[in-house]
């Protein structure tokens, strides 16, 4: 479109002719566009754009573990070029159950993260602003659609490997009449991909680099990954894994909303609870200084955990036990629970408190669920329960890993943080390990 517009603009006079043609010649120069030092001035045209996918079936919390991949990722790529991470819309999530707020799709992640402070990790854009950039399509040049290897561990050894293979399964993505191919894209109808190939791949992410460089030479800047669950962390638990989860901060809708609440029912403030970070995730200490507001959080994971994962999870009446217990023991009465679990799931768990201890829930009124949605009021959820005094999480929920890690970050002591529910005759089961941060 851009070079369009410029060719249009030739016919005016001879100077400004020449200049726009060196300005095409400089924008036609494939060496130049791959991002080299010639480059290096800031052209947007020649900056790369890699957008990345998941297995529709993955929820909120696992897809922030894997932008957590990604960001590490294109961090390493733009060592050899200019990378851009395209930010892939929300929605719709299997999770997201609510009819009565409108569809929850194409929500961009300003709406539940602070992305100004992503970018300090990172370039990072929504999709919709690249898309409002491209007036007509936005055109991948290749995508790369991850699959596990059929054979999985040959010899029951590890390794890590990637092949060009054929499809194992018939990926999600269509020839139109025209030729294009055409696919889901979050539900946009004006992305196209010109060549969509399967990659079996073991390994980390990584692995992904010489693939990455070497067809953004070829095919052209926009690439794109899909099934980006598969590659593993570069650097699980390490440095830089941490620095872009500090620099995951909530919009700033979010945590007011989660003030708001914890105030007026919890009488808890950051001042207080020693839970204050400084405004910018670069400038976190590694303190261990936070108490907490004067309430226990569990987080209860109901819905298909109790078909899953029936025999770690607990029964209401032995996690209402489990709480009261805590709280007594650390002189609290209130109790925060975060739930999926059904209303008459939540009266049945109050039902067994003793009088003395008092349930709060997060309850917003329908004008707020219908402005931060489904995936707005979880995250206040976790907000809450991430300033507790105690925290009690779910067998393996990315959603408790996720309160786990905010705690970390705050700076509360790991017997507060690393804890969860049993199940049912399993008092002394096996506790999260403490996956401490490093900065
Ligand atoms: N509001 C709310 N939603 C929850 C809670 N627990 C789970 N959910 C919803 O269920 C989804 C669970 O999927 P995921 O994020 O993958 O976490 P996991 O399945 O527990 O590992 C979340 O993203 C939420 O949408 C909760 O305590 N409160
Ligand atoms: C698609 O990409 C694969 C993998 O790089 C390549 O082998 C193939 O030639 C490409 N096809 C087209 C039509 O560009
Ligand atoms: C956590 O450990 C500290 C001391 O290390 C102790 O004072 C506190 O009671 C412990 N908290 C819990 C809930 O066990
Ligand atoms: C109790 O939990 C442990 C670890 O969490 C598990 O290995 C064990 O099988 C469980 N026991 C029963 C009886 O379910
Ligand atoms: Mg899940």
């Amino acid at each position: 479109m851009n070079r369009k517009h410029r060719t249009h603009r030739m016919a005016v006079s001879a100077p400004l002719y020449t200049f726009t043609l060196f300005w095409l010649i400089v924008l036609l120069n494939t060496e130049c566009l791959r991002g080299s030092q010639v480059c290096d001035r800031g052209e947007v045209l020649g900056r790369n754009y890699l957008l990345y996918d998941l297995n529709p079936a993955e929820g909120f919390n696992l897809r922030r573990d894997v932008f957590i991949r990604i960001a590490v990722f294109v961090k390493k790529l733009q060592q050899h070029g200019d990378w851009v991470l395209v930010l892939p819309p929300w929605g719709p999530l299997p999770h997201w159950k609510s009819k009565d707020i409108g569809d929850q799709l194409k929500l961009p992640w300003k709406n539940f993260f602070d992305t100004e402070s992503l970018m300090k990790y990172v370039s990072i854009m929504e999709l919709s602003d690249l898309l409002s950039e491209k007036k007509k399509t936005l055109l991948i040049n290749q995508l790369f659609y991850l699959q596990h290897f059929p054979d999985g561990w040959e010899n029951g050894k590890w390794e890590e490997k990637y092949k060009f293979e054929n499809c194992i399964h018939k990926p999600p993505y269509r020839e139109t009449k025209d030729g294009a191919m055409k696919g889901w894209f979050w539900g946009y109808d004006k992305i196209q991909v010109r060549n969509v190939s399967c990659v079996s791949f073991q390994g980390h992410v990584n692995k992904l680099l010489p693939i990455l460089l070497e067809h953004s030479k070829i095919s052209g800047n926009v690439i794109m990954i899909d099934r980006g669950e598969i590659p593993l962390h570069d650097d699980y638990g390490g440095v830089d894994y941490w620095k872009v989860r500090r620099s995951m901060r909530y919009s700033f809708k979010l945590y007011f909303l989660a003030s708001q609440f914890r105030l007026e029912f919890l009488q808890s403030d950051d001042e207080s609870d020693l839970t204050s970070l400084p405004s910018d995730w670069r400038d976190e200490t590694a303190e261990v200084a936070a108490k907490g507001g004067d309430y226990v959080c569990g987080h209860l994971r109901r819905q298909d955990f109790l078909y899953g994962r029936s025999s770690d999870i607990p029964s209401l009446k032995l996690a209402a036990k489990k709480l009261e217990k805590t709280a007594m023991l650390l002189n609290l009465e209130k109790i925060f629970v975060a739930s999926d679990g059904t209303k008459q799931e939540m009266e049945k768990l109050k039902s067994y408190l003793s009088p003395k201890y008092q349930l709060y829930l997060y309850q917003p009124s329908f004008e707020i669920r219908r402005d931060i949605l489904d995936g707005g009021v979880a995250i206040v959820e976790q907000i809450i329960c991430s300033r507790a005094r105690h925290f009690i999480g779910s067998f393996e929920s990315t959603f408790s890993f996720r309160i786990q890690e905010e705690r970390e970050i705050l700076g509360f002591p790991s017997n507060s943080t690393f804890n969860r529910f049993c199940a049912d005759d399993n008092d002394s089961c096996e506790q999260p390990a403490k996956w401490k941060k490093i900065m």
